[in-house]
């Protein structure tokens, strides 16, 4: 599968730059244990490495010692690129790693791109490209819910489903193709009576695998923002989910003019709480601006909380937010429930169809009341994204369309068009599902998956 077999030696810093515990880089590639060798002298009694064990020593560069490390020497096809791979552990810190790194360009060894070794691991077949983007997806988890997913692709979860769907597929052009050959002896009608069923079939599976929704909570959180008019209790209650004084409370009306972020995490999906300036006409420019920050993020957001203010009763401010966020995905909080209710609530509520009784949750920032069913509805309006076979967009987009090549070649069997215009649409069906995997890649493919990964990984 490698497309170039004289690769070069690559080498990076495997782990963050900044002051740390330790660094660790990587070597990989044809030179990596000769690098190893020379640079590194093994201390301790025996004085020597062997492979696959961690071996103490000092890093040396003419004539200049760099620093104490412990190295260890993987020699392919037993390591992560199953190439020679070479890791040295040193101190923390960027001094260091970058002098080591800098020896090791000087000795001949070249700056790995982003997400290079990866890349190695994915061309020598160790593993297929949904593998590779799942190693990725665990390093940039945002929650529990996320590693386990991307733990599950790395695992081969995305690979079966798909080579699933690829082996049903080859078994169906198959049964296609025997029809187009075999005129004579297959009874056509009867043959599109089979196939063209089992096509929409596993056109809905590949469809129903495609939660975009899903896979953007699961890789960035779900997206909620906190609207409502000044003084309704908004910042109090994006301080109350995030159990510290994130936002700035004020009894004046107005308080919040930029937009406050924070986020928590619920049972393994991370939530995105961002908190806006108090929407109402105002002549003051940087509430105004403050304002449409607040308009941008209510809009942009997967759920929004309306903050109303159990206090000071409905307002036309209110009434002027309900309908800008009419028919989204919204929740109504009563705030304030520590206080006396207005008395205009209740008749005021029952003209409202658009706030349904089950989005209605009374709370209060300052007691606590409601804070703990508020936390389980913004759980569950993240969904179990995890638990979809399919949790990468880039999956996901070619699936959709893999999807919709089926139903067409079903459509069109149905309509009695020639069978070789299904078998087109079912290749491309299949080459599609082949880029999910990396079975038909190209170098802009591998380039566009790839740059997304950072250094060293
Ligand atoms: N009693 C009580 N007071 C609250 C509660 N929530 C907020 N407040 C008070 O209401 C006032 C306004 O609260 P904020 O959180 O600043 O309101 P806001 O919606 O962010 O207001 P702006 O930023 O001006 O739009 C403050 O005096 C809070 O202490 C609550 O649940 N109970
Ligand atoms: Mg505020």
């Amino acid at each position: 599968m490698s497309h170039n077999l004289e690769h070069t030696t690559i080498a990076a810093l495997a782990t963050p730059p900044g002051t740390g515990g330790l660094a660790v880089i990587r070597v990989s590639g044809p030179r990596a244990e000769e690098l190893l060798r020379t640079l590194f002298v093994p201390a301790g009694q025996k004085k020597e490495m062997r492979e696959r064990r961690f071996t103490y020593g000092h890093l040396v560069h003419q004539g200049q010692t760099l620093d104490e490390c412990m190295a260890v020497l993987m020699k392919a096809p037993r390591s992560y690129t199953r190439e020679d791979v070479a890791e040295l552990q040193v101190h923390g810190g960027e001094q260091v790693a970058h002098q080591v790194l800098a020896a090791l360009y000087a000795l001949g060894a070249a700056p790995a791109a982003p997400g290079e070794f990866t890349r190695r691991a994915f061309e020598n077949g160790r593993l297929d490209l949904s593998q590779a983007e799942a190693v990725m997806q665990l390093v940039s988890a945002s929650g529990a819910q996320a590693a386990r997913a991307a733990l599950r692709q790395l695992q081969g979860g995305t690979l079966r489903f798909v080579q699933d769907a690829q082996t049903e597929l080859i078994g169906l052009m198959a049964g296609v193709t025997a029809a187009i050959d075999y005129p004579e002896e297959i009874d056509q009608q009867e043959a599109v009576g089979q196939l063209a069923p089992a096509l929409l079939a596993l056109s809905e599976r590949l469809r129903a695998a495609c939660d975009l929704r899903g896979a953007r909570i699961l890789q960035e959180g779900l997206q909620v923002a906190l609207c409502g008019k000044p003084n309704a209790g908004k910042s109090s209650l994006l301080n109350a989910l995030l159990l510290e004084n994130r936002a700035i409370v004020t009894d004046i009306p107005g308080t919040t003019r930029d937009t406050v972020e924070g986020s928590i995490d619920l049972d393994g999906i991370r939530v995105r709480l961002r908190d806006t300036a108090g929407i109402r006409e105002s002549q003051d420019s940087v509430e105004r601006l403050g304002v449409q920050r607040a308009l941008d993020a209510i809009n942009s957001a997967d759920l929004r909380l309306m903050v109303l203010d159990m206090e000071q009763g409905p307002e036309a401010e209110d009434e002027a937010i309900l309908r800008l966020i009419a028919g989204r995905d919204n929740l109504y909080l009563l705030n304030k429930s520590d206080l006396a209710p207005h008395a205009a609530y209740p008749a005021w509520l029952k003209e409202h169809e658009d706030i349904p009784e089950n989005q209605l949750l009374t709370v209060s920032a300052r007691s606590g009341e409601g804070l703990d069913e508020l936390r389980r509805r913004l759980r569950a309006a993240a969904g179990q994204p995890g638990l979809n076979s399919l949790t990468l967009e880039r999956h996901m987009r070619l699936a959709d369309q893999a999807a919709q090549a089926l139903a067409r070649a079903a459509q069109a069997m149905e309509d009695d068009l020639p069978l070789d215009l299904c078998a087109v649409d079912m290749n491309e069906a299949l080459a599609l599902l082949g880029q999910v995997t990396g079975d038909n890649y190209s170098e802009a493919l591998l380039d566009e998956v790839f740059s997304r990964f950072c250094v060293g990984k």
